[in-house]
């Protein structure tokens, strides 16, 4: 709907500008319209932060503005992931998320964690900057099904690797199913480390994290 667009290119605006109040009053917006949270975060919100990280790339924007843009998004990316959430379901299997040692960001893996848990996933969000021996520690700990990890930077991804490693050097590679996403993540990566899978979006997390515990049987 016309409307919509505009609701969408105000949010993205709003985080370009890291302007906290009208990112929050744009969120509320979209609430009372009802308009899906996942579409208003894809389509506003999630275009203007990647709009922020190409102005930062070409050195248009820095830092502190940057850790500001995240900020703002952080808070309507809580408002709206608390709305993704709202529907239960019965336990659809458990899953470790995480963001990797030495990586700081976790917008993304929050969005994955909600919308896993409104499909009726038990989620265990192990937070960010975890390292590799938490993560397989959490997942024996609650016995998961499958586990998850996210890394946002070329210098952090060697460790989703490193867990497969690790996971192998321990006997416990087929006890778990794993999924990797972030940025730099592709699939191709995903082969290359044996991973069971890539997802490029919360979408498509969700779709391959229920294939996969199919598969598991
Ligand atoms: C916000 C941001 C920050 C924030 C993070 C705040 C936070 N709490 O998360 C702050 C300001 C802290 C930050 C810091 C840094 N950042 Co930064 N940041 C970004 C930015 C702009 C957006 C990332 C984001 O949140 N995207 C939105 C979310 C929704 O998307 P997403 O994370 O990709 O997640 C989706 C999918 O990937 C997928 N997914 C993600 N994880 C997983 C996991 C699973 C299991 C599944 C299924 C799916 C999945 O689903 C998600 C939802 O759809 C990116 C640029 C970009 N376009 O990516 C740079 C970017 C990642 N940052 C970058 C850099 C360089 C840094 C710093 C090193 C800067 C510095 N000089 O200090 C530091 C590093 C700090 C650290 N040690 O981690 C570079 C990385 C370059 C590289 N090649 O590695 C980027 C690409 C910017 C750029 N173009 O230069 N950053």
């Amino acid at each position: 709907m016309h409307d919509d667009q505009a609701l969408f290119q105000e949010a993205a605006d709003a985080i370009v500008d890291g302007d906290i109040t009208r990112a929050q009053e744009v969120a509320r917006m979209a609430l009372a319209r009802q308009i899906d949270p996942m579409v208003m975060l894809e389509k506003g919100f999630i275009a203007g932060l990647n709009k922020v990280g190409d102005l930062f790339e070409r050195g248009e924007l820095f830092l502190p503005e940057l850790i500001q843009c995240a900020e703002v998004m952080k808070e309507v990316t809580g408002m709206l992931n608390a709305a993704i959430t709202a529907e239960k379901k019965a336990s659809a299997g458990k899953v470790l998320i995480a963001t990797v040692e030495g990586d700081f960001h976790d917008i993304g893996k929050g969005i994955v964690v909600s919308l896993l848990k409104a499909h009726g996933f038990e989620v265990y969000d192990a937070g960010r900057d975890v390292p590799i021996a938490t993560i397989i520690e959490k997942a024996e700990e609650l016995q998961v099904d499958v586990i998850g990890t996210s890394a946002l930077l070329t210098t952090t991804m060697g460790a989703q690797k490193d867990l497969e490693d690790e996971l192998r050097r321990r006997g416990l590679r087929d006890k778990y199913k794993t999924v990797v996403g972030g940025a730099p993540v592709t699939e191709r990566w995903a082969r290359r480390i044996g991973a069971d899978a890539y997802a490029e979006d919360a979408n498509e997390g969700v779709k391959v994290i229920s294939e996969l515990i199919k598969s598991k049987g």
